[in-house]
């Protein structure tokens, strides 16, 4: 039976004696802290009991089970999601506020676990979300980092990288299962024996190895009672009782398991859309990997005893090529632990394991040393050699006498293990992320594949949960949305359509603007408090937050900014309607083109803002440390969403669903998902600029881009790149900024100057732009445009895009629940 929250009466009371009893305290004596750590044991205390009935469905029913193998989970913090998806954050809400305590503040105190870089691990975490709220069976399986992605601190304009200990008090939402734990082995040799029937025995020696303990975290369905499970896996020595004893012999190898444990899962890579490569990384991915499929097998095992039926029941979702070793991992499982030959145990694998791909950047894609990958995973190097084999002969046999392809195709080629190869080759399904991004990869990226295997490729248009970014980030909208349109919404976004019938109505249009107003202030409040700055919630709030990478053009939009600065200071007589340019970016830590145009975007602000002449109608903002809180509210609060990297490069985008979602207006180009939003939208509701993707990719083919040209013929580019490079926002080093200029002009400095077209898309962005001002200068039409885009975000919740995973991939049942 579904346990439901108690009333705002009990959870007065609850809350109060949990108080006592974890802390010793009457509820007036004790900190915000510790508040919020007895109201999340308050909650979990519900989750746990439809945790467990959720479970013992799994049992009886034996449904078949997702499991979304990811090296990401960008989950957010959990108190306030949880309360909402079992129906109890009002009442959470007024027991606080009847206690005396704003329930802001207590869920502030939670640490914001974030596992994660961007898109790819928070999609993975709306993924989880949808998953238990349509009913479907899943396990997220990871890697619980004890530094996730660092805390971005702002010094001086320049971005400083703090480490992100969230793990130095105990997380309410995670539950360690030591009766799950695996060994998993590293380096070594493989020895081989046969055997009397005429097999090989494959045996690893010397190797070393850790054992992998998982903490499962709760994940709460919406209003249903199902909790699917994420697990996180964490790793430990497995000698380490022996080591302090003294018993064993073999001291040195007891160190260096320590030492493999102890570094393992210390630390997230903190990079997006880029592979470093490392040694570390490739250890990560091993170890989550083979952990989790040991624990699959294991759970179907106590239950059935056909191995080969496995595909019946389970299904890996590789969440891009990070987790590919699922392919050659559940093979040697298979084959080295249960028995199976090399046929069989591919038959099943090849139905078990299905592919997403995230992006076509060059610089994303993994491929391996050899050398580093054989001597860590040699028996692993073993099976890719023999799948890869096989590969090959089957391209040849198809295209025949076409060595260059076979060349270009092979998982190992040039000393290199090619991760996607593998991924392709093994996977049944092979998909990308929005509809321009699918034909992309069929037609340009993955063409050689798409030319082999035309049925494996399909098209899973990325979504986000309404539940996370309206319900919880912006209330006061996700309240009138109910009252207006009721609750159905809340599952199924497609009827958010219903809202089209308030597009002419001048109260509700009022009512819409007059929330965006108050989520505005809530914002500006929130700016003064952090940075300082005084902005006018009446000023258009323009924003763009998302990870710092060249392709999303973080660029394009401070260069913009400089250039309606020069413009508003020659001809003071403008009609311009003031405006707020909000920026939020965390840049990889190595990246240093990425943190210089952090500090552009500081130095610019700074002049601007403190220029009294233009009369407050700039503003330039940076928001320290953009996370999964934080973003909340400024998704609530904007009016324009910035969406505007160089068309073909963004795989789908996320962030620009949520801005939709809370009734903000797009510009952007016609990239990723972005499309698609033109589709629901119509051409009247979203202000598209740039170049198309045929028109970057036909560039990139004939190399006939200069920049230069594009500078001569227009005078407003030529006075903002000199800027750049005089001072103006760098008096004290007019150098600073060299760095920038020459990415955008000196063919010297890079393989190709201006790569992501900044300059041939500048003039058509600040047209745009001028829309924008003329659009928002008439209040009913602006309202008009912003609703339309809540009333046609339909399409985009993680829910629907959940059913088409579902029905087109993965086949899974519904779990039943009373
Ligand atoms: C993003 N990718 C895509 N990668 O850029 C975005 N990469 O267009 C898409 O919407 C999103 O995935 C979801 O599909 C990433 O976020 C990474 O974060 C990443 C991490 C490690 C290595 C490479």
């Amino acid at each position: 039976m579904k346990r439901q929250m108690p009333s705002t009466k009990e959870l007065e009371r609850e809350i109060k004696d949990r108080v006592k009893s974890m802390f010793r305290k009457d509820f007036e004596d004790a900190t915000e802290e510790e508040i919020y750590r007895a109201c999340a044991e308050v909650v979990n205390d519900v989750v746990i009991d439809n945790w467990l009935t959720t479970q013992k469905e799994f049992v009886k029913q034996d449904p078949k089970c997702v499991y979304y193998m990811s090296m990401e989970f960008l989950i957010g913090r959990l108190l306030g999601n949880n309360m909402i998806n079992m129906r109890g954050y009002t009442e959470v809400m007024d027991a606080l506020a009847n206690l005396g305590v704003d329930i802001n503040l207590i869920e502030d105190q939670e640490p914001d676990p974030a596992l994660g870089n961007g898109g790819l691990g928070r999609l993975a975490a709306c993924f989880l979300d949808s998953l238990a709220t349509l009913q479907y069976p899943a396990y997220g399986c990871g890697i619980r980092y004890h530094y996730g992605m660092f805390k971005q601190k702002i010094n001086d304009g320049f971005q400083e990288e703090v480490p992100d200990d969230w793990l130095q008090t105990r997380y309410p939402f995670e539950l360690q299962r030591s009766e799950y734990e695996f060994e998993v082995k590293f380096g070594g040799w493989v020895r081989y024996e046969n055997q009397p029937d005429g097999s090989t025995k494959y045996i690893h020696e010397g190797y070393n190895s850790v054992i992998a303990t998982p903490y499962d975290m709760p994940i709460t369905g919406f209003d249903n009672g199902m909790v699917n499970t994420l697990m996180i896996w964490d790793a430990k020595p497995k000698e380490v009782f022996r080591l302090a004893s003294f018993e064993r012999g073999d001291y040195n190898k007891a160190v260096e398991d320590m030492n493999l444990a102890r570094n393992l899962t210390e630390v997230l890579y903190p990079n997006d859309n880029h592979i470093q490569g490392k040694e570390l990384r490739l250890k990560q991915q091993y170890f989550f990997v083979s952990a989790s499929l040991q624990r699959a097998i294991d759970k179907y095992l106590r239950y059935h005893n056909d191995i080969m039926r496995l595909p019946e029941k389970v299904v890996f979702q590789m969440n891009d090529t990070h987790p590919t070793l699922t392919v050659a991992e559940l093979m040697r499982l298979l084959m080295d632990e249960h028995g199976l030959g090399w046929d069989d145990a591919w038959e099943v694998t090849t139905h078990c394991v299905a592919y997403t791909n995230h992006t076509i950047m060059a610089e994303a894609l993994e491929k391996w040393p050899e050398d580093i990958f054989k001597g860590l995973l040699p028996r692993i190097y073993m099976i890719v050699e023999e799948i890869n084999r096989r590969f090959c002969e089957e391209i040849k046999a198809k295209f025949p006498g076409d060595d260059e392809k076979v060349h270009r195709m092979a998982i190992l080629a040039d000393g290199q293990v090619k991760m996607a190869h593998m991924a392709i080759c093994a996977g049944f399904s092979v998909n990308g992320v929005a509809a321009l991004h699918t034909e992309i990869l069929k037609n340009v990226s993955l063409h050689d594949f798409y030319e082999m295997y035309p049925e494996k490729f399909n098209n899973k248009t990325n979504g986000i949960t309404q539940r996370r970014f309206l319900m919880h980030g912006n209330y006061k909208l996700s309240d009138w949305v109910i009252k207006k349109i009721g609750r159905g919404w809340i599952t199924d976004l497609s009827q958010m359509e219903k809202l089209t019938m308030l597009l002419d109505d001048k109260k509700s249009l009022q009512q819409f603007m007059d929330i965006k107003l108050e989520n505005k202030k809530r914002l500006a409040k929130y700016i003064f408090d952090h940075n300082g700055i005084a902005v006018d919630p009446n000023s258009i709030f323009d924003v763009q937050v998302k990870r710092l990478h060249e392709y999303k053009r973080q660029l394009l939009n401070i260069l913009h900014v400089m250039y309606l600065y020069n413009q508003i200071k020659e001809h003071p007589e403008m009609d311009f309607y003031p405006t707020t340019f909000i920026f939020g970016a965390k840049a990889s830590a190595g990246y240093e083109n990425a943190k210089l145009i952090i500090k552009l975007i500081n130095n610019v602000g700074a002049v601007i803002n403190n220029d009294k002449s233009i009369d407050n109608k700039l503003k330039v903002v940076f928001i320290e440390d953009y996370r999964v809180s934080n973003a909340e509210w400024i998704f609530a609060a904007a009016d324009v969403s910035e969406q505007i990297s160089t068309a073909s490069k963004e795989a789908s985008g996320t962030g620009n669903m949520k801005f939709m979602l809370n009734g903000a207006v797009t510009i952007g180009t016609m990239d990723g998902a972005n499309v698609e939003m033109y589709q629901e939208l119509g051409g009247e509701n979203i202000f598209i600029f740039g170049m198309s993707s045929d028109e970057v990719i036909a560039h990139e083919k004939n190399h006939d881009y200069n920049p230069v040209d594009e500078m001569n013929k227009n005078p407003h580019i030529q006075k903002v790149l000199s800027q750049l490079v005089n001072g103006n926002y760098s008096i004290d080093n007019p150098e600073l900024f060299r760095p920038i200029y020459n990415s955008l002009l000196n063919t010297q400095c890079t393989e190709r100057a201006d790569t992501y077209f900044v300059l041939k898309d500048f003039a058509s962005y600040c047209e745009a732009h001028e829309k924008i001002q003329e659009a928002y200068k008439d209040r009913e039409k602006w309202a008009r445009m912003a609703l339309s885009n809540v009333a046609h975000v339909g399409k985009f919740s993680s829910d629907r895009t959940i059913q088409e995973y579902v029905d087109d991939i993965w086949h899974l049942d519904k779990l039943e629940l009373k």
